[in-house]
Parts: C-alpha cells; sequence; structure tokens
C-alpha cells in the first residue's frame, strides 16, 4: 500500500519541493491549501489532477490552521501516514504587525494538528513532522546552534514557533506520538516568496542588470544567515519521519554569510562587480566593472541603498547551524552550497524578467481594467 501523506502550506515554498519529493515516492499526496481571492497555486500547478481523474494521487483541500474543525474533518477523510505541518505565517518582519494571527496560526494551529490526530484515535498512526526553525535561538546564546543550543526568540513569529516546538516535544511525551521538530535553517530556492532577502535580492539584480530597476534597496546588511537549498532540506523533513525514534534534528549547512555578501554574489553571478562604501543607513553598494555585454549597467552607478522601513524591531544577528546530528544519525548532506544556491537563484530570476521585458516590449503589459 502506498504511503499517505498530509502537507499544510502545500502552495509555500518547502510544501512544493516537498510534495514533488513524495509523489516521486510513491506516495499519495494530500494537501492543505488556503481559499483566496485568486489562484494561490502557482508552485504547484504542474502537480495538479483534473478532480474528474479516478485515482488521484495528488488531492487539494480547502483549510486553515486556525479551524480546528476543519482540520479535523480533513485528517479523519485522509488517515494520513505522515503529516507534514508547513504552513504558517512565514515573514518575521510581518509578525511584528501581526502578532496576534500569528501566534494563532502558528502556536495554536500546531496544537490543533496535534489534538486532531490524538482526537481521532491516530496517535500510533500517524507521524508528525513540525517545521521548526533557526528563529528559536534568536539572541545568540552560542555558535554554531546545534539541538542543545538555548532558545532565546526574538520576534512574535519565532515566539509563535516556540510554542509548536515545545507543544510538539509535550505530545511526542506525553502521548508517546511520533512526532518531531525539524530546527531549519534559512533555506531558499527559485521559488521563495519574493519578499524574503534573497528573492528579493535575486529578482532586483537581474530587473537592475534589464534595466528594469534603478536601485535595490534594503534594511540590515549585517546580518549573518545559514543559507541552505529547499530542495536539500525537504528530503531532510522526509528523512525525520522515517527513523525508529522520534527526535528533534537541526538542518543547516554549517557556513554563514552577511545579507550584503549574498548581494554582491548576486550581482557577480551575472557579470557586475559592486563594491559597497558609507556606514549603516548611508551604506552604498556601486558598480564597479560590468562585465556582461548584455546587461548595461554604467560603473559608478548606485544600485544598493539602505532604508531604515526594512529594520527589525528586534533583530537575529547571527545563524549558523550545527547539522552533526543530521549528518550522522539521518545521513544527510546538503547537495547544493551557498554558490550553487545563488546561481540556481539568479538563473531562474534573470529568465523570469527577460520573459517579463519581452512582454512589455510586445504590448503586452497587465490588462487596464479600469479604463
Ligand atoms: P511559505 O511562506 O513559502 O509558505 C507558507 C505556507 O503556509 C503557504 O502555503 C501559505 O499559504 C500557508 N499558510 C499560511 N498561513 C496559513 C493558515 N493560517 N492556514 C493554512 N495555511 C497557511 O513558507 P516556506 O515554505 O518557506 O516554509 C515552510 C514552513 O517552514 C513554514 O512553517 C516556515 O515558518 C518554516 N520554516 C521556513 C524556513 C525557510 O527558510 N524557508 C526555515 C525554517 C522554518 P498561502 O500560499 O495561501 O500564503
Ligand atoms: P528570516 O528571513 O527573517 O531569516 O526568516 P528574511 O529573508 O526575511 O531575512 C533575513 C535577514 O535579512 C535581513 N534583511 C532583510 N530581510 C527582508 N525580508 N527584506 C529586506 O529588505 C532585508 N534587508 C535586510 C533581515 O533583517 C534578516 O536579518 C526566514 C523565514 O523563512 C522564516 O520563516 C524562517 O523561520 C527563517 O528564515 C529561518
Amino acid at each position: 500500500m502506498p504511503k499517505v501523506a498530509l502537507i499544510t502550506g502545500v502552495t509555500g515554498q518547502d510544501g512544493a519541493y516537498l510534495s514533488e519529493f513524495l509523489l516521486k515516492k510513491g506516495y499519495i499526496v494530500h494537501g492543505l491549501k488556503r481559499r483566496s481571492s485568486l489562484f494561490n497555486t502557482d508552485r504547484i500547478d504542474h502537480l495538479y489532477q483534473d478532480p474528474h481523474v479516478e485515482n488521484r494521487n495528488f488531492t487539494l483541500h480547502y483549510g486553515d490552521l486556525t479551524d480546528s474543525t476543519n482540520l479535523i474533518r480533513i485528517i479523519q477523510e485522509v488517515q494520513p501516514d505522515e503529516i507534514y505541518n508547513l504552513a504558517a505565517m512565514s515573514h518575521v518582519k510581518v509578525s511584528f504587525d501581526t502578532p496576534e494571527y500569528t501566534a494563532n496560526a502558528d502556536g495554536i494551529g500546531t496544537l490543533r494538528i496535534l489534538e486532531a490526530i490524538r482526537l481521532l484515535g491516530l496517535t500510533e498512526k500517524t507521524r508528525v513532522y513540525q517545521a521548526s526553525t533557526s528563529e528559536l535561538y534568536g539572541l545568540v546564546q552560542e555558535v554554531p546552534q546545534s539541538e542543545r543550543t538555548p532558545f532565546y526568540p526574538r520576534s512574535p513569529y519565532a515566539v509563535a514557533k516556540m510554542y509548536a516546538y515545545w507543544i510538539t516535544v509535550n505530545y511526542r511525551e506525553a502521548y508517546n506520538m511520533y512526532a518531531c521538530n525539524g530546527i531549519l535553517f534559512n533555506h531558499e530556492s527559485p521559488l521563495r516568496g519574493e519578499t524574503f532577502v534573497t528573492r528579493k535580492i535575486t529578482r532586483a539584480v537581474a530587473k537592475i542588470g534589464l534595466g528594469m530597476q534603478d536601485c535595490l534597496y534594503l534594511g540590515n546588511m549585517d546580518s549573518k544567515r545559514d543559507w541552505g537549498h529547499a530542495k536539500d532540506y525537504i528530503k531532510a523533513m522526509w528523512l525525520i519521519l522515517q527513523q525508529d525514534k522520534p527526535e528533534d534534528y537541526v538542518i543547516a549547512t554549517g557556513v554563514t554569510t552577511t545579507v550584503r555578501d549574498f548581494v554582491s554574489m548576486a550581482f557577480s553571478e551575472v557579470g557586475i562587480e559592486i563594491e559597497f562604501k558609507g556606514e549603516a543607513e548611508n551604506e552604498v553598494g556601486y558598480v564597479k566593472a560590468c562585465n556582461n555585454p548584455e546587461f548595461q549597467v554604467e560603473v559608478g552607478t548606485e544600485v544598493v541603498k539602505v532604508d531604515p522601513r526594512y529594520y527589525r524591531p528586534t533583530e537575529v544577528d547571527l545563524l549558523i547551524g550545527d547539522p552533526t546530528k543530521s549528518n550522522e544519525k539521518l545521513g544527510w548532506k546538503p547537495e547544493y552550497d551557498l554558490a550553487g544556491l545563488v546561481k540556481d537563484m539568479m538563473e531562474s530570476d534573470v529568465k523570469l524578467m527577460q520573459k517579463d521585458k519581452y512582454l512589455r516590449e510586445g504590448g503586452y503589459e497587465t490588462l487596464n481594467y479600469f479604463e
């Protein structure tokens, strides 16, 4: 019998890669998606199967982590062997604007899933993966951060995820459930949401190169992150649920880089060398050389500036993970390094922007419905 998985957050970056991965492994995959006024399934449209097709292996259900009855009904209907709880309001900065909603979806949402499994008598059947995060470490206590490093969350998002982390541990201990936390450090890809810093950078670099944007505005460029590729990280999620014993794991590369260096790498990937001058809010990045005949960016142009609106009330300055446990126990090792990740994202965004430019120049800009 094929295994059955339920993925919450199926329309997100990780949900899309994980769906692909599990379908290739022969799973029957169910996904929880939110109702929205516009289509929100871009990342998984290639997996869509017409509801009239018999024996579908990929099915979407409307739902929301803030609605217990809905979760209970779907879990009862699907009877999953594995639940990957990836749904969340996942933007750290936005969580300062929507703290109560974030607590509800990211914190209590996890409880709703665990409790549904218990109420439905599925504690022995259903294994649960909880999408925990390196944001739990927050204010630096020690580096590199491992499964034993104390938490000190620094945002409403991280505080909500801390509740989710501990309720997962508690249900494992109290009810003997196979429930685990993957403490994943930042992972990115061409499918990354456009407002996270890496994707904001790769999109802007492509646009600047093609003459579609003048300048990239960023917040704190001193911040350091341990960035990996989402394609590698979703494999770890699956491995975490295939062990003899349920445990929590750090998933990271062990290498950390500043936002500033990520910017330089992205520009350099398309043949543009940039240099930074000035400090704090007055720092600017300007073009030192342009070695790409397709990208006519003048030497000396200021292409990166700081805008304090992107600063956070409390920042996480430095994340660097220690993946020893996942390397040794899960046999997990990432295939992509940072250079490979930047290359993948830049190639994809250049193609995307070239298409956009072509459509614009051909007169196929967005239609104006309001004339
Ligand atoms: P995304 O923001 O790309 O995806 C989040 C998903 O959750 C989307 O499908 C979104 O739906 C859905 N969602 C949001 N709120 C609700 C809700 N109330 N009910 C149901 N679904 C909801 O995140 P990622 O794929 O990058 O991350 C996946 C998970 O891993 C998240 O929980 C995130 O917090 C966590 N994480 C991510 C890391 C990363 O670096 N990417 C690192 C560590 C943890 P919609 O498409 O409609 O918005
Ligand atoms: P993060 O990712 O907060 O680490 O959370 P994000 O890419 O948003 O920020 C990384 C760092 O870059 C700095 N930064 C900016 N960030 C954004 N978004 N926009 C900017 O203009 C900008 N300028 C500088 C930030 O201050 C920060 O230090 C991500 C999410 O995926 C979470 O859901 C996940 O849990 C963690 O990664 C691990």
